[in-house]
């Protein structure tokens, strides 16, 4: 459901509506298969028999396995949900890998809407639950690169960000997507220092978020998406180093400028716009030729390290959009 806005109030409906009104308007809604905007967006409204992608609380999330993306076609096996909870990077909530793990567990994940604006047919402020058709979810085991040179194999769940953005509509002006994620101090204690610039921004190319492997992902392992690994919904854009993969999104921008980003903002000699994962390309202090698997040891205890693959195993897949480019320049 799109939550029309007067451009006079920017204040989301949900959040001026008692929350037991909002639900049963919704429900309403729901039940009737259209919300006053179906003839505009016939494509994009659940109908009525569509179940709420979130599954109630102790249940499980599932997905469509993707024929290529597991575990079994990879030869690598899944890091440990307790890992892939526990090791993070989320500033919002300290820069500590188990900040987030300690700091991001009362974050209020629904309701949520995330607002989409920009060079788009239908700009709007979404309810997540009905940006996310369930039968679209699918689950993805990616190989995962940090910029700082560790790695891990992630079994997500999510919908290709594609669906989503061919529902919307981009415009011909749309040559860039821009996202941001929350910014509330209250809520994300990170966020009370100047550590980045907040909110956190990031974003990708046009063609880069169409990729089909790009996921706007809500899970992990089975599971809701943890707050610390970004609820309640993320990019995961595998190709690239892991800081494109922008947590908690609450907005959608389509732009025809390269839009800024946060990291690149805060250091553009050590984090370029695209970042995609090239072990020939060196950060300014470290090589990026090889990584540690994250929760994998030699016999001695030891992490064990592996040489980094080129867009990080996916230029089959991703090669292609960047044909001509100098990727040293272009990093
Ligand atoms: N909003 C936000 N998104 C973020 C980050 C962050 O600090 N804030 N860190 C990025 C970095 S550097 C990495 S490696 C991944 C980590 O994802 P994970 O904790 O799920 O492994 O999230 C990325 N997305
Ligand atoms: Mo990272």
């Amino acid at each position: 459901m799109i939550i029309r806005q007067r451009p006079s109030n920017p204040i989301a409906s949900s959040e001026i509506t008692p929350k037991s009104v909002f639900d049963e308007r919704r429900s309403i809604i729901k039940a009737l298969g259209f919300g006053g905007l179906a003839a505009t967006m016939p494509a994009w409204l659940p109908d009525a028999a569509q179940a709420a992608y979130r599954p109630a609380s102790g249940k499980a999330l599932s997905g469509t396995p993707h024929p290529k993306y597991n575990a079994k076609v990879l030869g690598e096996d899944p890091t440990s949900l307790d890992l892939v909870t526990s090791y993070n990077n989320f500033y919002e909530f300290g820069t500590g890998k188990g900040d987030p793990h300690q700091n991001a567990g009362g974050l209020k994940t629904t309701p949520w809407t995330i607002k989409v604006e920009g060079a788009v047919e239908r700009p709007g402020t979404y309810d997540l639950d009905d940006l996310i058709r369930a039968e679209d979810i699918e689950d993805r085991v990616y190989r995962f690169r940090c910029v700082e040179a560790w790695s891990m194999v992630v079994p997500w769940l999510g919908v290709p960000l594609a669906k989503i953005i061919k529902r919307l509509g981009p415009t011909s002006k749309a040559k860039y997507v821009y996202f941001e994620t929350l910014f509330d101090p209250d809520q994300m204690v990170g966020q009370r220092r100047q550590i980045l610039e907040w909110p956190y921004k990031e974003g990708l190319r046009i063609d880069e978020a169409m990729n089909p492997l790009t996921l706007f992902a809500v899970g992990v392992h089975g599971e809701m998406m943890p707050n610390q690994n970004g609820a309640p919904v993320r990019l995961v854009v595998p190709w690239k180093y892991g800081f494109k993969s922008i947590k908690s999104i609450v907005l959608m921008r389509f732009t025809d400028k390269q839009p800024h980003t946060s990291w690149n903002d805060a250091n553009a000699d050590e984090y370029g716009f695209y970042s995609n994962v090239n072990p020939e390309v060196s950060h300014p202090r470290w090589s990026q030729a090889t990584e540690k698997k994250i929760g994998v040891n030699n016999v001695f205890g030891l992490p064990i390290r592996k040489p980094t693959l080129k867009f990080n195993g996916y230029a089959d897949e991703v090669a292609d959009l960047y044909a001509g480019m100098d990727l040293d320049l272009n990093y």
